[in-house]
Order: C-alpha cells, then sequence, then structure tokens
C-alpha cells in the first residue's frame, strides 16, 4: 500500500513539477525528454536516403496519462525504421490548434500517411478535407472525429467508450445488489475527462444511460479533471467539500482516479473496499491495477492503449492495395479484486 501511494504522488508530483516548469521556462521545456515520461521524436523533414521508407506524420494529441504514454509508445515501437517506416511524431499537448498545425505541416512535408488522436471530436473538417485533396491517407487512432463526411479520413482504430461507461454502470448495478444496498439512495460524483472528447463523451453516456434506470442513484455533479491526476485532485478536493456523503467516485481515468484518492486520503474521508466512497475508474493501467489488488479502487474498466500494430497492419493492406475495415475497435476487459491478479504481471504499462 505505502509503495503504491509513492507512486501515486510520484505521478501527482510529476505533473506538478511540469506546471511550475512551464510556468517558469514557457513551451520550450515542452520537448525536454523524461518530463512527460514519454519520447518526443521531432524529426527533421526526410531526405533521400530515406526513400525506401514509408512516411508517417503522427499527431498525437498529449501526454497527459499514464494510458497516453503507452499509447505512445505502442505507436513508436510499431513504426520503425527497422519496420520500413520514417516516423515524423508531434505531440499537441492537448490542443487542438496545434494538432491542426501539426497535420498542416505533415501534408506539405508530402508525407505517406497522416496519423492522428483527435483531442476532442468538432472541428476537423477543413484540416481533413486539405488532408483529402492533397491525397493523403488519414488513420484516425484513439477518439473519434465528428464528420458528416465519412470519405474525409481512411480508417479508426480505436475503443468502444460508450460500452465502457455502460460497464461501469452494469457492475455498480450488481455490486449494490450483492451488497443489499440496491433500493439505498446513492450519491456519485463523476469526474470526467477533456470534455468533447470521445472518451469523456462515451463514458458519460454510457454511464447516464445505466444511471437513468435507478431513481435512487443521485449524481450530484459531473465536473471535468481533464484526465489529469493533479486537474483530478483538485476537482475532487472541491466536491468532497461540497458533499459530505459521497457513496460512489466514477473517475474517466485512472490518473484523475489517482489525484482524487490523494484528495480523499486529505480530507480523511474512507474508499475502496472497505471504504465509504467506492471507486470506479477507467483506464487498466499497472500501477492502477495493483491498487485493485490493494482494495483501494473497486473496479476498472480497461481502455486498451496497444494500437500500434494496427496501425502498422492497416498501412500494410493498404500498401498492397487490400481491402481494409472502416473501423477497429479494440478488445478490453473489467478488473476488480477477483480477477486482477491474473493481468498484473503481464501488464507493461
Ligand atoms: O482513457 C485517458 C487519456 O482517449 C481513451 O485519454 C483515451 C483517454 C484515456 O488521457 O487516460
Amino acid at each position: 500500500m505505502k509503495r503504491i501511494m509513492e507512486k501515486v504522488k510520484e505521478i501527482i508530483f510529476g505533473h506538478v513539477g511540469i506546471c511550475i516548469l512551464l510556468l517558469c521556462a514557457g513551451p520550450f521545456l515542452f520537448i525536454s525528454h523524461g518530463i512527460f515520461r514519454e519520447i518526443e521524436i521531432e524529426q527533421a523533414p526526410f531526405d533521400s536516403d530515406e526513400e525506401d521508407l514509408i512516411v508517417v506524420g503522427v499527431s498525437q494529441l498529449g501526454s497527459e496519462s499514464g494510458w497516453r504514454t503507452a499509447h505512445t509508445l505502442s505507436i513508436q515501437d510499431a513504426l520503425t525504421k527497422d519496420a520500413g517506416y520514417f516516423l515524423i511524431f508531434n505531440n499537441a499537448r492537448q490542443r487542438q490548434e496545434n494538432q491542426i498545425k501539426a497535420i498542416r505541416s505533415f501534408i506539405s512535408q508530402r508525407v505517406d500517411y497522416i496519423v492522428f488522436a483527435p483531442v476532442i471530436e468538432s472541428g476537423w473538417e477543413t484540416v481533413l478535407q486539405e488532408a483529402k485533396d492533397a491525397g493523403i491517407p488519414v488513420i484516425i487512432i484513439d477518439r473519434m472525429v465528428d464528420v458528416d463526411d465519412d470519405s474525409l479520413y481512411t480508417t479508426w482504430i480505436g475503443t468502444d467508450a460508450r460500452n465502457e461507461g455502460q460497464k461501469a454502470g452494469r457492475w455498480l448495478e450488481r455490486y449494490l445488489r450483492t451488497e443489499g444496498r440496491q433500493s439505498d439512495e446513492i450519491n456519485i460524483v463523476v469526474l470526467q475527462g477533456t470534455i468533447g472528447s470521445t472518451a469523456e463523451i462515451g463514458r458519460t453516456r454510457g454511464f447516464e444511460e445505466i444511471a437513468k434506470n435507478h431513481e435512487n442513484w443521485h449524481i450530484l455533479e459531473s465536473a471535468t479533471g481533464d484526465f489529469t491526476a493533479i486537474k483530478g485532485k483538485e476537482v475532487m478536493r472541491g466536491m468532497l467539500r461540497r458533499y459530505p456523503d459521497i457513496d460512489v467516485l466514477v473517475s474517466q481515468n485512472d490518473d484523475m482516479t489517482m489525484g482524487a484518492i490523494e484528495a480523499m486520503q486529505e480530507a480523511g474521508v474512507s474508499f475502496g473496499e472497505h471504504g465509504k466512497v467506492k471507486v470506479i475508474s477507467f483506464d487498466a493501467i499497472h500501477d492502477a491495477l495493483e491498487m485493485v489488488d490493494a482494495g483501494m479502487i473497486n473496479v476498472d474498466i480497461e481502455c486498451n492503449p496497444v494500437q500500434g500494430a494496427y496501425i502498422d497492419m492497416i498501412i500494410r493492406k493498404l500498401e498492397k492495395g487490400e481491402p481494409i475495415e472502416k473501423s477497429y475497435v479494440v478488445e478490453e476487459n473489467v478488473f476488480t479484486k477477483d480477477n486482477v491478479s491474473e493481468f498484473l504481471d503481464g501488464r507493461t504499462y
């Protein structure tokens, strides 16, 4: 338990450190390796030596979470020179305008493929039309775009966020039934991810679809922690002040959950298996699964970040002129104390 909390502190502290650094030193520090626990590859425009390589411009939306770090590494591990790729990687730091800039620069460099994880769903038509006009296939990963014309992208690889939200609701139904509390008044708070992102929209909607069948479930407040531990902690601290009687926390990613857990500890509020506030989290990164095992998180709804191999598979098919699907949804599990130990060792992120 102590070891886990040290890790949690490390994650939250890392973020505080980032904020201080950014305030002091401005955006230049973003490229400093290690600060974000991920490697940023900004490669120079390719030259003739690279002629045989497939040039892929990747616009990653940010480095806000442990999940995102795993997602980035999965892409970088798949699109290597050995595998025949020249990767141009850009981190948009959770800002749509940075992603639009990156995509425009990929277009002007005439890359072979554009891969991008959109921070929010709306506002992509113009830049996607520019890519289409330039004849560059666009592979969308992780979150989705909201466009009327689906010819603006080639394919999408991601997770079913609405289903994840429903799984959270169904777990709570089952849990309350097992505890004989299905008729009790249940006070719920929701820590949402980045508003307008597929993960937030889907998880919010999916959970609400189940919640609305239960008149005794009361969602006291839903507020965004932007998928980061530091904001999750701050928002939870406010909720704990406003609502003295919270029964359930639904936190839309593990990083926010870890922040919220710190806030509960500081406020002296008990949580988890033997505590007052039952904790529902999403992602299932290794550190959070350890907390499931320790009874600090009741359930973790998996979201699978290992998407790099799909990108490679799709590009290979496109290169050979083979047909591909319009969408690929990756597989996901639900972890509780009952099944988590068999997955812990194999978890690399
Ligand atoms: O759950 C969260 C990340 O879009 C599915 O984004 C992804 C979400 C993931 O920051 O941790």
